[in-house]
C-alpha cells in the first residue's frame, strides 16, 4: 500500500472510530438494586426501560445481588467499573459501606447516583428519594394508629438493619410518636434483610414474644407481605393489623381477607424511570448535580436538589379495600 493509500485509510479508520465513540455507542446505565426477585425493583426497573426508550441511545443493566447486603453490592459496583458503564444508579444496602467502590467508579469517570436507598454525599453525585423521609415515617404510623383508636402494642419488621432509606424512616416514625401518637406503644423493632424466609420468622417472632400486639408495620415490600401471610396462616385476622409499604400487586389479597386494612407506597415505575433520567443527563453532561440545581425528571416533572444534592418526589399513596385492586393492575 503506498504511503498516501495507507495514510488515507488510518484517517478513515481513525474518524470511523471517532463517530462510534461519540455517537453510535449507547450510553451504559446500571440500575442496581438491593437484591434481585424483589417485585418492587422489578417494577422501578420496567420505568427505567421506559426512560432509557425515550431517552434513545441507552441500555439498561438491570443489576444486584442475591442477597441484600453492603458486601454483595460492592463485587456488584466492581464488576460494573470493570464493565466501564457509564453510569451507576444504585439502591444502597449500607451508606457508608459502598463509598469507597463508588468513589472509584467516579474516579474512572463513571456517573454515580444513588436512588430509593442513599449512599452518604461522598459516594455519589445526587440522591433521589421517593418522598420526603418525614412525610414517610409519619404515614407508617399513623397508618397502624388510624386503626387503633384505643391506641395499643405495635413493632416494626423493617428490611435489612443498615438500609438507609428504612433506617430513616423509622427515625422519623419515633421521632413523630411521644407528640402525634402517644397511645400508640412502639414495642419492638425487627429486621427481615427483604428475604421472605428471614421475615416470616422475625414476624412468627414477634407475634411469641408480644401476645397483645396489635399491629405490625412494615416499611418493606416483602416484610409487610411475610408478616400478612403470618398473620393470615396464624388466624391473627381481625386481631393483628399488618401495614406499611407495599406493592398493591403483591398485597391486593391481604388487604381482600382483612389481614391488613391500608397500606402506602408511591409509585416505583416512576422512581425507576427518574432515576435512569437523572443518571443520563448527568452521564451526558446535559445537567450538572449541585445544590438548588432544578433537574428535569421527564414526564414525571422536575426535581429540585438541596444541599446535600438530594431531592425527594412526591407523597405516598394510601391504598385500602377502595382502591388497591386498581393500582394492583399497574405495579
Ligand atoms: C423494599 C425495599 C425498598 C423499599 C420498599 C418500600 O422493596 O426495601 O428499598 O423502598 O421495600
Amino acid at each position: 500500500m503506498s504511503f498516501l493509500k495507507k495514510l488515507m485509510v488510518t484517517a478513515a479508520f481513525s474518524a470511523a472510530m471517532f463517530v462510534n465513540a461519540a455517537y453510535a455507542e449507547n450510553v451504559k446505565i446500571a440500575l442496581v438494586v438491593k437484591s434481585l426477585g424483589n417485585g418492587f425493583f422489578d417494577a422501578a426497573n420496567k420505568g427505567a426501560e421506559e426512560a432509557a426508550k425515550e431517552l434513545g441511545g441507552v441500555d439498561i443493566i438491570y443489576t444486584g445481588p442475591t442477597k441484600a447486603t453492603a458486601e454483595a453490592q460492592i463485587e456488584v459496583i466492581n464488576s460494573l467499573i470493570a464493565q466501564k458503564v457509564d453510569a451507576i444508579a444504585i439502591s444502597a444496602n449500607d451508606a457508608d459501606a459502598l463509598v469507597p467502590a463508588l468513589k472509584k467508579a467516579m474516579d474512572r469517570g463513571i456517573t454515580v447516583i444513588s436512588w430509593d436507598s442513599g449512599v452518604a454525599p461522598e459516594g455519589r453525585q445526587l440522591h433521589l428519594n421517593p418522598s420526603d423521609t418525614n412525610l414517610i415515617g409519619e404515614t407508617i404510623i399513623k397508618l397502624a394508629a388510624d386503626y387503633l383508636p384505643e391506641g395499643g402494642d405495635v413493632a416494626i419488621l423493617s428490611a435489612s438493619s443498615t438500609a438507609t432509606n428504612q433506617n430513616a424512616w423509622i427515625d422519623a416514625a419515633k421521632k413523630v410518636l411521644p407528640e402525634k401518637f402517644p397511645k400508640i406503644n412502639l414495642v419492638a423493632t425487627v429486621y427481615g434483610d427483604d428475604d421472605s424466609a428471614k421475615s416470616t420468622d422475625e414476624a412468627k417472632g414477634l407475634l411469641k414474644s408480644y401476645p397483645n400486639l396489635k399491629a405490625i408495620i412494615a416499611p418493606t415490600t416483602v416484610g409487610v407481605v411475610a408478616a400478612a401471610q403470618v398473620v393470615t396462616d396464624q388466624g391473627l385476622i381481625g386481631k393483628v393489623n399488618v401495614t406499611g409499604l407495599a406493592l398493591p400487586s403483591e398485597f391486593k389479597k391481604f388487604i381482600d381477607n382483612g389481614a391488613s386494612q391500608a397500606v402506602a407506597l408511591w409509585n416505583p415505575i416512576d422512581l425507576g424511570y427518574s432515576a435512569v433520567y437523572l443518571a443520563h443527563d448527568l452521564a451526558v453532561k446535559k445537567e450538572e448535580a449541585k445544590p438548588g440545581a432544578t433537574l428535569s425528571i421527564g414526564r414525571v416533572g422536575k426535581v429540585t436538589l438541596d444541599d446535600t444534592n438530594s431531592a425527594a418526589m412526591a407523597p405516598p399513596f394510601k391504598f385500602d379495600k377502595s382502591n388497591i385492586e386498581e393500582f394492583s393492575k399497574i405495579y
